[in-house]
């Protein structure tokens, strides 16, 4: 619509200065018109005096030349008469006679014997004024000035331009309107309408038909029929074949065979889940709002899956335009620019926030499961906060739900430990998954918490706890076994506590490859260029500036490799892309600053004529550059120093169509349990690091290929829609 106004804009410029020239054009000839019939006026008024004064000369330009000037000054064009002698002195002359500045001009006129004709402004009035030699035997004698009203002139020109600027200005309101009227309603109308038509027909509703029928689109919309009618039989077909492939155990999960795994089992039980971190984020900047898709991988992984299956997701509302862009109720259909699912904010206040966010579930839980010593902080305001944002969760799917029976509800993570236990008090019949996003630690470091037995009790409330390996589940279950009263079965991985059975199940989190953009972009080294980087390596890390994903460590690797082989220097480059997270969390902040500290030592250190081994890029990357980055990188290094899953280390396989490039990956990440073709490293040793990149960088292409190879068929084989179907599966086995 902007670029419509611009037109329009340029359009009524064109049109203004064409008017404005047409207008100029008319004033310059009234102008030319009026003033030549003044002069010849003057010229003929001049002529007839001259007769009357010349007679008068003879008895010596006295009186008799006063009487006759004040004789003809009294009619009203004619304002006055002056005679000059031959000396240029004023013989006589009307009272107020406006001369020319100039006196010079009456001598002028008698030396050149030619009249000259001058306007003079007085206050507000234009007089024309022709000075004539007077002769006598024809010999100069003196000099009549005649002075004429002109003022009608300026005026009547005046009066045309304000005449035809009212005209222009109608004119243009008039365009302006045609021009709007004609966008709105004949093009904008029918191109939305046409869009509308389009995307409810991507969204799988074959029903809605409203391309428009105008005969000014006949031609395209003809066009869209016959495109969006193959869409349907391909969809159909492509319907008909995941159905057939929903009982074949060996053939790949895409979307659609999701969403017909979802008929099929859930038939129309609606699918809630509930994260603290929303899907979609509307931000206002000025006047614009703009959405965005925040870093991380609980969005990664379920979008896709809400996206292939429909449902709510309640989250929280963190974007300062979130209620805005929201209906009343706080909901609102997303993707934004194709609607498939509902997403329902909760707002939070900043005390909820600082206590349940930063600091309950930010610097208590993250550090207690993460081995990467930092010390949890355990306050009790905290807990009270945790416990009532949990309740506010719990209360609003509670609402969500009053309706619905049997509904399948799906917890993540680590914020949200408590709503298995509160919705299952209100709602038994409700079957509830808990996913634990993050590494389950060992008994010993998780019994250090002093709410344990409140957040294992929740956690146990839910009918399925799922963990991304089976370590974490035997973790976990030991974790029970010390401290709750409960009876544990290890052969069907079990807790049971009274008649509540809880099963622990590991399901290793992934992408969804294939079956949307990843390896299929055209590679694009826009943003290389960018960012100047034109080296013959490029290693690649992409993560949330999160102290537990091992940016420092990277850092020393690195310098280790430049250390011990110089022969690599000017030739190699690490472009770490890190997005902010968490900034609220002092310890963050800290490590946001040592992250830049030491790119900038090292930079220092190695650092000459313009390379650069460290580009540090502390900002979000869309999803489309990131697949771009993933294209060019030789080695995408992962140093985390524990991570549940990590699915950067998915998505770098999956960008690699060209079956090429080398994955280090930390031995102390949930994926390398998945991908066996990565070089594994320990990431407290710089040695490991540094020795991983030189193999890498010296691996032959067949060798790359192979590797990538069989990481490429695991994370295909089990992407996130198998994830979720077996998820969901597990989860119906129990009822
Ligand atoms: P995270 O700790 O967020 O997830 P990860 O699994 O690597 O870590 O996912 C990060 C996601 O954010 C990736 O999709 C990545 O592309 C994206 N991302 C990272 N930096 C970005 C940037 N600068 N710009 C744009 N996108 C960026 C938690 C657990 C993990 C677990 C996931 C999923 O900590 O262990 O794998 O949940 O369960």
């Amino acid at each position: 619509m902007k670029r419509v106004y611009i037109m329009a804009a340029i359009a009524i410029f064109i049109a203004s200065l064409f008017a404005s020239l047409l207008t100029l054009s008319q004033v310059h000839s009234v102008k030319t018109e009026l003033t030549s019939r003044l002069q010849v006026r003057s010229e003929t008024l001049a002529e007839s005096l001259t007769e009357s004064i010349m007679s008068s000369y003879n008895s010596g330009w006295t009186d008799g030349v006063q009487k006759i000037i004040n004789k003809f000054t009294r009619s009203e064009s004619l304002v006055g008469l002056s005679v000059f002698d031959n000396t240029g002195a004023m013989v006589a002359g009307s009272k107020d006679m406006p001369l020319p500045e100039d006196r010079n001009l009456i001598n002028t006129v008698m030396l050149t014997h030619q009249g000259i004709g001058e306007f003079v402004d007085r206050g507000n009035h234009t007089y024309y004024v022709l000075i004539r030699p007077l002769y006598v035997d024809d010999v100069i004698v003196g000099s009549l000035a005649v002075a004429q009203n002109a003022t009608y002139i300026d005026r009547n020109i005046r009066e045309i331009w304000q005449r035809d600027l009212v005209r222009l200005l109608f004119q243009i309101l008039i365009f302006a309107l045609t021009i709007l009227v004609l966008v709105r309603w004949i093009f904008f109308h029918s191109i939305s309408t046409m869009v509308e038509s389009l995307q409810a027909l991507r969204r799988g509703n074959s029903q809605i038909d409203t391309i428009p029928h105008s005969s000014f689109f006949k031609p395209l919309a003809g066009e869209i029929s016959k495109v969006t009618k193959s869409l349907r039989q391909a969809r159909q077909s492509a319907s008909d074949e995941a159905r057939m492939r929903l009982e074949m155990i060996d053939s790949p999960w895409t979307a659609e065979r999701l969403r017909e795994f979802i008929k099929a089992y859930l038939k129309d039980r609606p699918i809630f889940v509930l994260s603290n971190r929303e899907p979609y984020v509307h931000s206002k900047t000025k006047n614009k709002i703009e959405w965005s898709v925040p870093a991380g991988g609980v969005v990664t992984a379920l979008e896709p899956v809400m996206e292939a299956c429909g449902g709510t997701w309640i989250a929280h509302g963190s974007g300062n335009a979130d209620e805005e862009t929201a209906d009343k109720n706080g909901r609102i259909m997303v993707p934004p620019d194709e609607p498939k699912y509902t997403l329902k904010r909760i707002s939070l206040t900043e005390k909820e926030i600082e206590g349940y966010y930063a600091g309950f579930s930010n610097e208590a839980l993250w550090p207690l499961c993460h081995m990467a010593h930092t010390r949890p902080l355990f306050r009790s305001d905290d807990w009270v906060e945790y416990r009532k944002v949990n309740a506010k969760f719990a209360k609003t799917l509670l609402a969500e739900i009053r309706n619905v029976k049997r509904p399948i509800v799906l917890v993540q993570d680590f914020h949200l430990a408590l709503v298995p236990e509160m919705v299952k008090k209100s709602r038994p019949d409700a079957l509830v998954a808990i996913f634990w996003h993050i590494p389950w630690p060992s008994p010993a470091q998780f019994s250090i918490s002093p709410w344990r037995k409140e957040l294992l009790g929740g956690m146990l409330k839910a009918d399925l706890v799922g963990f991304h390996t089976q370590q974490y589940c035997n973790n976990f279950i030991e974790t029970v076994g010390n401290e709750i009263e409960s009876r544990l079965d290890y052969e069907q991985f079990s807790i049971f506590r009274g008649s509540h059975k809880t099963v622990i199940r590991p399901f290793p989190i992934s992408i969804s490859f294939p079956g949307s953009a990843e390896g299929h972009a055209e590679p694009s080294k826009k943003t290389l260029d960018e960012l100047g980087i034109h080296v013959e390596h490029l290693v690649l890390g992409v993560d949330r500036l999160d102290y537990t994903k091992g940016i420092l460590e990277r850092f020393k690797g690195l310098e280790f490799f430049l250390d011990s082989n110089p022969e690599y220097q000017g030739k190699l480059t690490l472009l770490q892309i890190a997005s902010p997270s968490r900034e609220m969390v002092e310890k963050y902040r800290e490590f946001a600053v040592l992250v830049t500290e030491e790119a900038e030592r090292i930079n220092k250190k190695f650092g000459v004529n313009g390379w650069r081994p460290i580009v540090l890029e502390k900002r979000n990357y869309s999803h489309e550059q990131l697949i771009h980055l993933y294209q060019f990188a030789n080695v995408c290094l992962i140093t985390s120093l524990h991570d549940g899953m990590n699915l950067v280390a998915k998505e770098y396989v999956a960008a690699r169509n060209d079956e090429s490039g080398v994955l280090i990956l930390s031995e102390f990440t949930g994926a390398s349990r998945d991908l066996n073709g990565a070089l594994l490293i320990n990431p407290y040793s710089a040695e490991e690091t540094s020795a991983a990149i030189l193999t890498a960088l010296m691996m032959p292409k067949t060798e790359q290929q192979r590797r990538m190879k069989i990481m490429r068929t695991s994370v295909s084989d089990y992407n996130i829609y198998r994830w979720s179907a077996e998820h969901i599966k597990a989860l119906l086995q129990l009822e």
